[in-house]
């Protein structure tokens, strides 16, 4: 653990010397133009963040520290005889840069594992709720209930030296990642398989004993978690799970309190909610054709009618990209190696045929290609979990690791308070008669 906390420090020591003098030559250099549209329309294009664990290009997809999901299922550290990246070494990547050697990520594998206990209170606070409450909603809760562990919020009240919030940061994040699968499992469990729990595994990796503790023993499903808990865990910092997590704890709340606000964020159907939306809408759509294998012209018949509905598609669109998601081919890549006559996975691979012209079609679509949720559905179901409530859970639990590690770096980087300017449609229309001018605070 010391090792990694060293290694992180050392890096952030020399970017955020980089930055002052980057700042300090060219802190006054335009980096663009804000159009009013834009102000309306969800900041959309505006560069407003800086998120060093990951890029979004709009074409090429989410890169990791420069690596694209393909380059990183060829060269981050596999579990014995598997063949799909532990999110480990995905960690590791975002958190210190540079690909991490097998050694460092089973180093990571046993840190976790020795993080990883959950106190009873926890536990007893998921109990106190309605078994029919959503899982996200359990799964806020109980990460605020862990929030009685936090070191940062324990050490600030003690007075904490700014110098040394990076640490608690650090600490937080990593006792929380740890923790996560155990409170993530114990929901599904108690919700969809009465209440039987499952002990964790400390033999296996964090996503094959999350695989294990869900119930999960089929090592194609383990490997399934691995390549999930990768390609889930960040695209760039603008996201609202990201922004959320950042946004929050810019105002100095603990990880903790930050992650939950990102995981609120992440429960939204225009966000994470969309991977149970999709696997729904599916079923749905079997039901009413009565049928397991739609053929693609009554799919093209069942989006025109889900879009006359006023209902979007889910699972297509992005607000960045502008192709198909690398993430939805990563898993239908999975697919076609484990399943390709899974009537469920064909079905997606038709959808995909069918939908990006109807959507293309309707000329205000600016993506009408597949987001990561489009897939991610069909492959649980293969595998028999089929309780699509609690797919955002997974996404959350995966989320975890970019999120919190952009925090560190946020922290280490003595990031401030977020404050952007907002203004009023009154002071709009003043502006424009050229009364009144909009400046910033
Ligand atoms: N089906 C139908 N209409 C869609 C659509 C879709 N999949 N995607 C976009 N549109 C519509 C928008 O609703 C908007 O219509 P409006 O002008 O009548 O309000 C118009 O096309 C323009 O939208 P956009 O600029 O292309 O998208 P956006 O940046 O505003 O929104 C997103 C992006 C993802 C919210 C949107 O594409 C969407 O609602 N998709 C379906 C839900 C989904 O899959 N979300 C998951 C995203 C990935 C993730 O975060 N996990």
């Amino acid at each position: 653990m010391g090792e990694i906390k060293d290694r992180f420090k050392a890096e952030t020591d020399i970017v955020g010397a980089e930055i002052k003098q980057l700042l300090k030559e060219h802190g006054t250099k335009k980096i663009g133009e804000v159009q009013l549209s834009q102000v309306y329309q969800g900041m959309r294009g505006i560069t407003g963040l800086v998120s060093e664990t990951s890029l979004l290009d709009a074409n090429d997809g989410i890169r990791f520290r420069g690596y694209s999901i393909p380059e990183l299922q060829v060269k981050l550290p596999k579990s014995e005889g598997g063949s799909e990246p532990l999110p480990e070494g995905l960690f590791l990547l975002m958190l210190i840069g540079g690909l991490p050697t097998s050694d460092e990520v089973q180093n990571l594998t046993s840190v976790w594992q020795r993080r990883s206990h959950v106190p009873n209170h926890v536990f007893a606070t998921i109990e106190a709720l309605p078994i029919a409450t959503h899982p996200m909603t359990q799964f806020v809760i109980a990460i605020m209930a862990l929030q009685t562990e936090s070191q940062f919020s324990r050490k600030y009240a003690g007075g904490l030296n700014k110098k040394d919030y990076w640490e608690a940061t650090f600490d937080d994040a990593m006792d929380l990642i740890a923790r996560l699968p155990r409170v993530a499992a114990y929901i599904y469990r108690r919700k969809y398989k009465n209440g039987e729990h499952i002990q964790p595994n400390g033999l296996l990796d964090w996503a094959g004993n999350f695989a294990h503790m869900l119930g999960y023993e089929d090592e194609g499903f383990m490997e399934l978690m691995r390549l999930y808990m990768t390609i889930h865990a960040d695209h760039e910092g603008g996201n609202v799970s990201a922004h959320a997590t950042h946004l929050v704890g810019s105002a100095l709340s603990d990880p903790y309190l930050s992650f939950a606000a990102g995981m609120n964020g992440l429960a939204g159907p225009l966000h994470g909610l969309a991977n149970q939306e999709v696997i729904k809408w599916i079923f749905e759509m079997r039901e009413e054709l009565k049928t397991e294998l739609p053929t693609k012209e009554q799919i093209t018949e069942y989006v025109k009618k889900t879009l006359s509905e006023g209902k979007v598609v889910p699972g297509y669109g992005h607000a960045v990209l502008r192709k198909t998601d690398p993430r939805f081919t990563a898993q239908m890549e999975f697919g076609k190696k484990h399943m390709p006559e899974d009537p469920l996975v064909q079905t997606v691979w038709n959808v995909y045929e069918a939908v990006p012209p109807i959507l293309k079609s309707l000329g205000k679509v600016k993506n009408p290609w597949p987001n990561v949720d489009a897939h991610s559905g069909a492959l649980l179901v293969h595998y028999g979990m089929v309780e699509y409530d609690f797919y955002t859970v997974l996404f959350g639990v995966s989320r975890s690791l970019g999120v919190l590690a952009s925090l560190c770096w946020d922290r280490a980087l003595s990031f401030p308070l977020e404050r952007p300017k907002s203004i009023t449609t009154d002071l709009v229309k003043k502006w424009l008669k050229g009364e009144e001018e909009i400046w910033g605070e």
